[in-house]
C-alpha cells in the first residue's frame, strides 16, 4: 500500500455519461506509463461529488476490472448519506478492493463524535480496512491530534489521506503513529511530505507525471534531497500552469492531447475553454508530457 497513488480521473461526455473506454485509457496510461503503484478511486478527483450512486459503483467496477491486480486499489466511499457510504463500501470490499477511504462528513457542522460514529458504522458494515480522507480546506474540518488519537485506536483505520499543509501535524502523526499510512495529499508539497516520512502520496497530477512524483518519492528516501528538489520544480512549473487554466479540466485536456479520451468534466462544473487549447499543447511539449 505504499508509493504513488493517482487520484483517478474519469471522463464524462456533454451530457455527464462516464466514458467508460475513456476510462479504461486512463487507467492505463496511470499503470503503463506513469507507472504509479496504485489508484484512489472516486475521490475529489474523480468528481466522486457529483455522481450518482450507480455511476460510482460503475467506476469501481470498470477500474477493478481494467487493473486486473496491477496495481493497489483504494476506494473512496465517504458521503454524507452514511447509508450510501455504507453501500458503497460494501460494494467495494465485495469487487477485492484493498482499503477503503472516506472522507471527513461535511456540509453540516459534526461533532467529533459522529464523525466517529461515521467512520465505525461503515467499518463495521463492511469489515474493511479505512483510510481517513483529511482535506480540511474542502471540507471545513480539521481534526486535533487528539482526536486523530481517538480514530486510529481502531485497528481498522489503518492511516490517513493528509491533504493539508499543516507539517507539524503530520511529523507529530509521523512520530506517534510509525505503522499506519500516511499519504501526503498535496502534490506541489510532495518533497515535503516524502521528507516528512510519508508512506506514500496519493494526487490528481500523478495522472499525467506520476512519473515524476515516484522520483522525487525515491530519490528522498534515497537521501538524495537536493535532486529530489530540483524535480519538484519542474513538478510545480506544471501544477501552476495547470491550476492557471483549471485544475480537472487541464488535466484531462492534457491527456486528450496525447490521445487519451479524457472526456470533459462533469456539471456544475464549466468544461474547458477551447481558447486554453494551444496554451495545453504548449505545456504538453515544453514538458514532454
Ligand atoms: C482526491 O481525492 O482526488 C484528492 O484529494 C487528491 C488530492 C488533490 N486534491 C484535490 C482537491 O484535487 O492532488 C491534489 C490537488 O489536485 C493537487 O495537489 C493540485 O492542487
Amino acid at each position: 500500500m505504499k508509493g504513488i497513488f493517482s487520484a483517478l480521473l474519469v471522463p464524462f461526455d456533454d451530457q455527464g455519461r462516464i466514458k467508460e473506454q475513456g476510462l479504461r485509457e486512463v487507467i492505463r496510461n496511470n499503470i503503463d506509463v506513469q507507472q504509479v503503484d496504485g489508484l484512489y478511486v472516486n475521490g475529489s478527483s474523480g468528481e466522486n461529488f457529483m455522481l450518482t450512486t450507480d455511476q460510482k459503483k460503475k467506476i469501481f467496477e470498470i477500474t477493478h476490472e481494467e487493473t486486473n491486480g496491477a496495481v493497489k486499489l483504494i476506494a473512496q466511499v465517504g458521503s454524507i448519506n452514511l447509508d450510501e457510504a455504507v453501500e458503497l463500501g460494501k460494494y467495494a470490499t465485495e469487487l477485492g478492493y484493498d482499503s477503503l477511504s472516506a472522507v471527513t462528513p461535511f456540509y453540516y457542522k459534526f461533532t467529533f463524535d459522529e464523525i466517529k460514529n461515521y467512520y465505525e458504522t461503515i467499518i463495521e458494515a463492511t469489515g474493511n480496512n479505512m483510510i481517513i480522507y483529511a482535506i480540511p480546506a474542502l471540507t471545513g474540518v480539521s481534526m486535533s491530534l487528539e482526536q486523530f488519537d481517538v480514530l486510529f485506536q481502531n485497528e481498522k483505520v489503518i492511516g490517513v489521506k493528509y491533504t493539508d499543509g499543516n507539517f507539524f501535524m503530520l511529523e507529530r502523526l509521523r512520530k506517534k503513529y510509525p505503522n499506519k499510512l500516511i499519504y501526503s495529499g498535496f502534490d506541489e508539497m510532495l518533497i515535503y511530505g516524502a521528507v516528512s516520512g510519508v508512506d506514500g502520496a496519493i494526487g490528481s497530477t500523478y495522472n499525467i507525471h506520476g512519473n515524476l512524483a515516484k522520483q522525487i518519492f525515491e530519490m528522498v528516501q534515497q537521501g538524495e534531497v537536493a535532486s529530489a528538489y530540483e524535480v519538484q520544480h519542474v513538478m510545480n512549473d506544471i501544477i501552476e500552469k495547470v491550476l492557471e487554466l483549471g485544475l480537472y479540466q487541464t488535466l484531462k485536456e492534457i491527456l486528450n492531447v496525447k490521445g487519451i479520451d479524457a472526456g470533459t468534466v462533469k456539471q456544475p462544473m464549466s468544461s474547458f475553454d477551447p481558447a486554453k487549447r494551444e496554451a495545453v499543447e504548449k505545456l504538453v511539449r515544453d514538458f514532454n508530457l
